[in-house]
Order: C-alpha cells, then structure tokens, then sequence
C-alpha cells in the first residue's frame, strides 16, 4: 500500500507560517458568563483560508492519512482538551474517504454524546456519492419490475411442466426479495442530503461556544449512522470500541497563534486485511480540523496494532526524539 509521507512540499519545518488571511473570529456568540454550550455554524475554513485548509487537505489520501510526525506531532485522541484562548472550538469537516454516511459527534468532560454533523458526505470528497449511483439502482430496481412482470406472466401462462413451474417460481420469489431490498435501500438512501449524494462542501464547520472552565473533548463517530440508527460508535478509547482497536488517530499544528488539531478517523471494524481482519485501517474516512484544543503527547508505547497503526507509532518515535533533540538545542 502506498504511503506518501510528504504531499505537500511548503511545509519544511513545523510551526512555518505560509501566508495568511487576517485572523477571523468564526464564532457567531459571546460566550461569556453562558452556562451550556451552543453550536452554531463557522464560516467554511476553505473560503475563509485556502491554505490553511489546503494544508490540511493535503494529508488526505486515497488511500491513507498521510501523517508526518515532523511536522504533525502524535497526540493522544484521548487527551483533548479546551485550550480556553477563544471563547469557542471549530470544527471543521476537510475531507471524507468513507462509503458510509458517517456521523460526528462529541461529548465534553465525559458527557453525553451530541451529534455535530449528521452526515459526512461531499460530492467533493475523495469518495463522492453521486447522482450516477442513485439513477444506477433505479434502473436495476425497473429491470428487476419488468423481470418479475415476465415470470409472473410464464407462471400464470399454463403452458410450463411442473419442474419448469417449480423452477420460475423459484426464480421469481428470489428477483422478489432482491426487489424489495434495493427498493428499501434506495428509500433510505433518497431520505439522504441533496437526493442521496450529500450536501457537504470541504471546509464547512461548527463553533461550539459557550465553553467555561476546564473542559476534555472527546470525538466519536457513528458508523453509518446517517442511514441506520444502531451504528458502531468509535472514539480514541478503544476499549470502548466495539473491535478494542484504536479508530481515531490525532495530530497537532500550531498556526498563527491558533492550536488546531487534525483529526482522522477509521470507520470500518476490525483489523487490517494483512492481519486477517476486513478493514483498511486508512483513518481517512472522517477527516477534520479544530482549532482550539491541544493535547498530551502519548507517552507510552501502545500495544501493537496493524501495520498502518504501527507505522504511525514509528514516525512518532522518531518525531518525538527529533522534538527533544531541538528543545535540548535551543
Ligand atoms: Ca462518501
Ligand atoms: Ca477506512
């Protein structure tokens, strides 16, 4: 499996400033002295700074996150917290990899769960629905009608042997049941943003505002869950994933004074295929940004996960040690 490190070339160090917009408050509310928090739509990162999101987008990969520990120090998933600078953190969608309509929620302090984007698709993405696949199920639903029509009427003829009868009345239960299945699909994915494709623009983002006091965040994603309502949730604990493994993966930028966090999620179950699992462990099917959290360095070495999960911890070994020989010279 291929596996760029570096897809863009202007980033050389990692706190390089490139060029940018004049600092922009997203947020639409005051937050002080407000006591629960509200969520409110930003200003999308990729019309208000190209190439910040750019730079974020640039990690995106078909077939993986292209991380670099270099540039993109390791955090804990499971350490964010409010960095209390702004009176809000945003969070911004900047790209998807996923056949499934995720959903994005949070919780803070360990709170309930909020749903915050209720379905991650683009007709952007690197993995777009489009209009293509919807008429596509339509026309396999009308020949599958007219088929059934067809074997109705041969049933119904008098003309077949008992074995032919036997045989088209087996035929037909079964263009019945696929009938009713694609019918179905097709239901729930047309109840789906812009007609099944999603109304999703790369860049767009929420503010949660309102924030008080010392406050963790934690992100989970919900497998599916804009299409069936008992999807898998995944977070950074994998403990409380439903395969044990890790499905979210974090990494630090600090610029122009803002603490962003990129966030990459992997929504399938399980393990890699190479070690005998169905997942392609490329944590690119959910991809976001915040600004306005940071996070603990991982300070152990995790249990050994699939290869792509072992790599990362490779290039964070190395990044950290980078890191220390910097700090010791400076
Ligand atoms: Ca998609
Ligand atoms: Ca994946």
């Amino acid at each position: 499996m291929a596996y760029s490190i570096f897809t863009y070339s202007i980033m050389k160090n990692p706190f390089l400033r490139i060029g940018l917009l004049a600092a922009t408050s997203f947020s639409l509310l005051t937050a002080t002295g407000a006591k629960a928090e509200t969520i409110t739509e930003s200003t999308n990162l990729r019309e208000a700074n190209v190439e910040l999101f750019d730079l974020f987008n640039g990690l995106v990969n078909a077939e993986r996150l292209a991380l670099d520990e270099t540039n993109l120090p390791e955090l804990s998933a499971d350490s964010l917290y409010w960095d209390q600078i702004g009176s809000d953190i945003d969070v911004f969608f900047i790209n998807e990899g996923a056949g499934y309509r995720n959903q994005l929620l949070y919780s803070m302090n360990g709170g309930e769960q909020t749903l915050l984007f209720e379905d991650i698709a683009s007709t952007e993405s690197i993995r777009r629905e489009t209009a293509r696949q919807i008429r596509k199920a339509e026309n396999q639903i009308a020949k599958l009608g007219a088929a059934i029509a067809d074997l109705k009427g041969e049933i119904e003829s008098g003309t077949l042997t008992e074995q032919e009868q036997a045989n088209k009345e087996r035929q037909l239960a079964n263009k019945q049941a696929r009938y009713l299945e694609r019918t179905e699909s097709l239901v729930v994915e047309k109840t789906l943003g812009d007609n099944g494709v999603g109304t999703m623009k790369l860049g767009d983002g929420k503010s949660i505002g309102g924030l008080s006091g010392e406050i963790a965040f934690d992100f989970f994603l919900k497998q599916d869950g804009a299409r069936f309502a008992d999807g898998d949730i995944y977070g950074a604990d994998p403990t409380a994933n439903a395969d044990g493994l890790q499905h979210l993966v974090a990494r630090e930028l600090q610029y122009e004074g803002d603490n962003w966090v990129l966030l990459g999620f992997e929504d399938l179950y399980g393990p890699h295929t190479d070690d005998g699992g169905t997942s392609d462990r490329d944590f690119n099917d959910v991809v976001l940004a915040v600004r306005g959290l940071q996070g603990d360095r991982p300070d152990t070495v995790k249990v050994p996960e699939p290869m792509s999960v072992a790599g990362l911890l490779v290039f964070g070994a190395m990044g950290l040690a980078q890191t220390r020989r910097r700090q010791n010279a400076s």
